[in-house]
């Protein structure tokens, strides 16, 4: 393979930043090195430019079933639209039909995006239908490298919720063999009471998808897998926090010693609940539902200070038609929205040049945590002597609006559009190879994603 200089730039990793040159070799940085002398292939200037390491998308879905529909974006246009975010590598989750062993669930998962990806992935466990048998298969699932198990405590309807004792059962098997439990963790038996109430009185317009899943659902499955998690201690991470009680009581948690990881994702920091009584609100439909004001405050304020450690997007699209399909219905709206091409645009834009993230925080936020938290750091989420060449050339001047013609998911549309947006990226790295080179996208280098195996 040739070698790449890559000149003047300058690096932003989540623990310094430095001017440096980076050598590139076999799909690896080679060296980095102040104004370095070195041979290369091809030098490029990067002066002016901040260099990122790959961005990660610690949660995606791409292709699954959601309320007899399937989301928009397979691994194909769902990895587009990431590399054109600068994101190399997405997480994304398997699929366990009832009565299926969840190496067979890991299986089917892998042959769906193999060949079709265009950026690394990983893959978390989705553990919906457990017994003693699929216990067992914990140890195996970590030893073909994937080492975090997600539980639903939502979702009875769809029979994905797993109650308590299945759940200590899967925190005390998941902690023996090395691995984390992800929690979606809403009150599904509050849901399903709430949503059966509202419905026996006709209420089923969008704001009602809202009131049926309120924030009592959320602290109450958060407090109640805090319990539980006291008598087992496995490391546990909650996906998409909405609420300023769970993000305090986990942070509590965190502070009395407990392993407890926190991920909150873009919708929660930028929609509120109002957004549900607008015009086509049901087409903002994802649960958890928006929340207040105070929530959105509390959240950046989270992040600022360390107290979430990953956003990731819950990118899990749907086309216009299918969105509408159910005629607003908040129950039968398929619930989930575009996130993964503009998770970084939005952090910078929103976060850092609103003075309510500092730069590096970000770095941390989708990359360098990510990969620590899920077993592929320093493979991933650092730019680092020996680490995968992953690399987002991101130049800081300039502004523009996110419009959904511009952006590459399947979809067609985006909850993201008319924001204003700082800055471009120019040219994004997988491995060594470019994806996106000075804005164009490099067709040759298309379909190269790799299944990369998380380590505990
Ligand atoms: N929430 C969504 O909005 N969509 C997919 C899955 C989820 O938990
Ligand atoms: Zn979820
Ligand atoms: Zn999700």
């Amino acid at each position: 393979m040739q070698k790449i200089l890559i000149q003047n730039g300058e690096i932003i990793n989540a623990q310094k930043r430095f001017k440096a040159d980076i050598l590139i070799k076999d799909e690896k940085i080679e060296r980095i090195e102040y104004k370095m002398e070195a041979e290369a292939d091809t030098v490029i200037n990067a002066s002016g430019k901040l260099i990122f390491p790959g961005f990660i998308d610690a949660h995606t879905h791409m292709g699954i079933p959601v309320r007899g529909t399937e989301s928009a974006d397979d691994f194909d246009s769902g990895t587009i639209a990431a590399l054109h975010g600068g994101v190399t590598t997405v997480m994304d989750f398997t699929v366990q039909e009832k009565g299926e062993s969840l190496v067979s669930g890991l299986e089917r998962r892998k042959k769906k995006a193999a060949g079709k990806a265009h950026v690394d992935y990983t893959f978390h466990c989705n553990v919906t239908d457990l017994n003693d048998k699929r216990l067992l298969e914990i140890p195996e699932i970590i030893r073909q490298g994937v080492i975090s198990f997600k539980a639903f405590l939502a979702y009875k309807e769809a029979g994905m919720q797993l109650d308590d004792r299945q759940i200590l059962e899967l925190l005390r098997s998941v902690r023996d063999a090395g691995g984390t439990v992800m929690f979606h963790a809403e009150n599904g038996d509050l849901v399903e009471f709430l949503t059966d109430t509202y419905l026996k009185y006709q209420k089923t317009t969008a704001k009602y998808h809202g009131l049926s899943r309120p924030a009592e659902a959320e602290i109450e499955a958060v407090t109640r897998v805090l319990t539980l998690n006291r008598f087992v201690e496995c490391p546990i991470y909650f996906v998409h926090l909405s609420t300023t009680e769970a993000a305090q009581l986990t942070f509590m948690a965190k502070e009395n010693g407990q392993p407890v990881f926190l991920e909150t994702c873009p919708q929660y920091l930028l929609f509120e609940e109002a957004v549900y009584e607008q015009e086509n609100g049901h087409r903002f439909i994802a649960s958890p539902p928006f929340r207040k004001q105070n929530d959105l405050a509390y959240l950046w304020m989270a992040l600022n200070q360390g107290v979430m450690d990953v956003v990731g997007t819950d990118h899990c699209p749907f086309t216009i038609a299918q969105k509408d399909a159910a005629g607003g219905a908040f129950h039968l709206t398929p619930n989930g929205l575009d996130g993964v091409e503009t998770l970084f645009p939005l952090l910078y834009s929103e976060g850092v040049k609103k003075g309510r993230l500092p730069l590096r925080k970000m770095v941390s936020l989708i990359a360098e945590e990510p990969a620590r938290l899920f077993g592929l750091f320093p493979q991933k989420g650092i730019v680092m002597q020996g680490s995968d060449a992953d690399l987002v050339i991101f130049n800081p001047e300039g502004e523009s609006t996110i419009r959904a013609k511009e952006l590459h998911s399947a979809a067609g549309w985006s909850v993201y559009e008319g924001i204003q947006i700082n800055g471009e990226i120019e040219s994004v790295m997988l491995r060594g190879n470019w994806l996106l080179k000075d804005g164009e996208l490099q067709e040759e280098n298309l379909n190269k994603g790799q299944f990369i195996k998380a380590l505990i």
